[in-house]
């Protein structure tokens, strides 16, 4: 099945079947939005063009340090997530990259991995350096710290560590490293705060020495966990100084779980949109922490007006922010990882539509008069619409399917692959 790639029939057929119904849900919303002033060729060439990365830590069953519920038919090998990734593609065209973190998914032959990734219309996204972890063979630990440990020898150990991910991201095609640092600290005076930040500065420094001129650095915060007192790089301001120290090939990168609650991370992306700073994404929904749940499960609001921010950032055209990268780094614990990813690929261009529809003049016009009851209504008219018919068309006309997760059950894609690769799988990831 996976050998043989999704026959481009099979989604002919499932759109044949959903054709007059989205036929006319289609031309309700053109028409309305046309009224309105909308292009809605332009509106559809945006949404086509609109691809997410999809995380190769993410294509198997995630689990808590509670238990892990192995899912059936995961893939076991880089090969196989690879066919995973371009199975996905094939269904929405809209995740047409993959990003590998390293050493999970290293690619031993990588012209190999890499034409077979061009075979599915794939491309490589960011590589991901871990040093949160010790390898199997690793003599110094990560224990304490890497970047930031007070040991140099470890500090040197994950710089080679990172320059490495650089050098296997090359030969894939890569064009960026994003590095999301675990360390810091359990407890208050563990550490002296200044010179872990120093000690960090100085080995990412290193690492930008070793990074193309045609490559970006994105440094991913969090606030906590897996250290519960303190983390080195624990939020967008201590991100965003060491992009400025660093240089203007090093960026912020924004994971939507590494908030604390009730953080306004809409305002976040405007203020590092303005200074040129934002980098990438990584796109997944939370309740209480880095839940990395289905992206728009839980606050599709929230979503929609960071949308709003980065549609704002990407269209200003006086801004000097380069094209953010879409990445989701999600992990599913009860749902069948693929149909997942489906839905939170849709909810992304979801808030994108959405947020394509703001009449900006009008906001702004609201906003100069303090209106803040008109600047709501318009927000939430472009919020409320429903614009799935118009992913549906924009999808079908790139020769995917209308409908996703249903093309995915009726061709019983999960049972196929439990017969491929059996019913105990474990994949790689967290
Ligand atoms: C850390 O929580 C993180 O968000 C980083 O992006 C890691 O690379 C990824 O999760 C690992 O699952
Ligand atoms: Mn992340
Ligand atoms: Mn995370």
């Amino acid at each position: 099945f996976l050998s043989m790639k999704l026959d481009k029939q099979l989604i002919q057929d499932h759109n044949k079947k959903l054709h007059d119904k989205h036929q006319s849900g289609f031309s309700f919303i053109a028409d309305r939005l046309t009224t309105e002033g909308h292009d809605v060729e332009r509106i559809l060439a945006k949404i086509a063009a609109l691809q997410i990365a999809i995380p190769s830590w993410a294509l198997g069953t995630g689990g808590t340090r509670f238990s892990r519920f192995s899912g059936g038919g995961e893939p076991g090998s880089l090969e196989e997530k690879i066919a995973d990734v371009g199975l996905l593609h094939a269904i929405n065209r809209s995740s047409g990259a993959i990003s590998l973190h390293i050493p999970w998914d290293i690619p031993k032959d990588a012209k190999a991995i890499k034409s077979l990734a061009k075979e599915y219309d794939l491309v490589f996204d960011a590589v991901n350096s871990n040093t949160f972890q010790d390898q199997a063979d690793q003599e110094l630990s990560y224990k304490y710290g890497s970047l930031s440990h007070s040991d140099k020898a470890v500090r040197k150990l994950a710089i080679e560590h990172n320059v490495d991910v650089i050098k296997h991201g090359e030969l894939l095609g890569s064009k960026a490293l994003t590095v999301w640092l675990a360390d810091g600290t359990c407890f208050p005076g563990q550490q002296n705060f200044r010179k872990a930040f120093q000690r960090t500065l100085e080995s990412l420094k290193e690492i930008y020495t070793a990074l193309p001129d045609d490559w970006q650095m994105f440094i991913e915060y969090k606030p906590y966990e897996p250290y519960f007192y303190s983390t080195v790089i624990q939020d967008w301001g201590t991100s965003h100084l060491l992009a400025s120290k660093l240089g203007k090939k090093a960026y912020c990168l924004v994971d939507l779980g590494h908030h604390l609650p009730n953080t306004n991370i809409e305002q976040i992306v405007a203020t590092l949109m303005m200074e040129g700073k934002l980098g990438g994404f990584h796109f997944n929904d939370s309740k209480y922490g880095d839940d990395d749940l289905t992206v728009g499960s839980i606050k599709p609001y929230q979503l929609f007006l960071i949308f709003n921010e980065l549609v704002y950032g990407m269209e200003d055209p006086a801004s000097i922010n380069p094209p953010p990268a879409w990445m989701i780094d999600a992990s599913h614990n009860v749902k069948d990882p693929l149909e997942d990813l489906l839905q939170s690929v849709e909810a992304i261009k979801l808030a994108y539509t959405q947020a394509l529809l703001v009449n900006k003049e009008e906001l702004e016009a609201a906003r100069e008069n303090n209106d803040a009851t008109q600047a709501q209504e318009i927000l939430q008219h472009a919020y409320r619409t429903d614009v799935r018919p118009l992913i549906a068309e924009a999808r079908r006309r790139a020769g995917a399917a209308l409908h996703p997760i249903t093309l995915f059950r009726n061709l019983n894609v999960r049972k196929q692959l439990i017969q491929e690769r059996g019913l105990k799988t474990v994949s790689t990831g967290l």
